[in-house]
């Protein structure tokens, strides 16, 4: 990848953070761990890897993306308000009675393919996606993001032997492992570990990338689509709240928000690292 293309992914990045926050302090809730984490995911999906266009959202064949970890709402609407799927102004009605952006994604807002929330079902809907696109040969892509925590549901594993057995090689999925869920650490709870070789087992294409690393990222979502006979799994190696150093790897910001000097110092860290970034 060129350093300027990085750049720019990377400051795209950090722009996502920052509106990503700036959305939940308007609302006073929403998810910020789990949304900073995959932030550099969504800056490579949308801004490099995805063949979609704001100004016609349903177009057929377009690509698909999945948000089954769908608390990550906040991430998620900034960076489809930041393509120009709808007024970034309109993030400030997040979780707002009667707003469209509630607190989990929801398929009638522009540019979300599937409503989330109820975790462990992204896989499958995802799976049904890019066969329908195989059987009606589409040409497109569909991708999933999970969070490691979610893929403790047993529907997950239905899905992933489905789409191995089947070689549906259309599907590109992601697992946010950022070692922490809602009730702690992955370790204390019920780890998944090692994700890779579970993966590998179901006959899937596995790629290992620092999930905070976009030049791994599209790398690996490269070499996915060079894959002819296999699903890929991209287990992207994470850290919870990455991008600010108080929300990093902190239980607390998986659903908490900081105290008023915490957000403070927040953006402050995000406004450094776009300077930094801008040219
Ligand atoms: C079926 C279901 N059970 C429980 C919840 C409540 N819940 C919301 S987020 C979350 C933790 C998810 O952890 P993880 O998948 O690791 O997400 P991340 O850390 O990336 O935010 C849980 C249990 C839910 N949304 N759906």
């Amino acid at each position: 990848m060129l350093t300027d293309e990085k750049r720019k992914l990377e400051l795209m990045a950090a722009t996502i953070r920052k509106t990503a926050l700036e959305t939940i302090h308007t609302a006073g809730s929403g998810h910020i761990g789990g949304s900073f984490s995959m932030a550099d995911i969504m800056a490579v999906l949308y801004f490099k890897a995805m063949n979609v266009d704001p100004k016609n959202p349903d177009k057929p064949d377009r690509d698909r993306l999945v948000v089954s970890k769908g608390h990550c709402s906040p991430v998620t609407y900034a960076t489809l308000a930041l393509k120009g799927f709808f007024p970034i102004e309109h993030l400030k009605t997040f979780r707002q009675i009667d707003s469209d952006l509630s607190g989990h994604v929801e398929i009638h807002v522009p540019g979300v393919d599937m409503s989330g929330g109820s975790l462990g079902q992204g896989l499958s809907v995802a799976l049904g996606m890019a066969m329908y696109a195989k059987a009606n040969k589409i040409g497109n892509y569909v991708h999933a993001i999970m969070g490691d925590g979610e893929i403790q549901e047993g529907q997950i594993w239905e899905a992933a032997m489905c789409a191995g057995f089947y070689k549906v090689n259309n599907l590109i999925a992601f697992v946010d492992n950022n070692q922490i869920q809602l009730d702690g650490r992955l370790t204390e709870v019920m780890d998944p570990n090692p994700i890779d070789e579970k993966f590998r087992a179901f006959n899937w294409n596995v790629i290992n990338v620092n999930g905070q690393d976009v030049e791994e990222i599209a790398d690996a979502i490269d070499e996915a689509k060079k894959c002819q006979d296999k699903p890929t799994m991209i287990v992207a190696h994470t850290t919870k709240g990455a991008g600010v150093s108080v929300f990093e790897d902190t239980p607390r910001f998986h659903g908490g928000q900081p105290t008023p000097e915490e957000y403070e110092q927040a953006i402050k860290e995000l406004d450094d690292r776009i300077a930094s970034l801008e040219v």
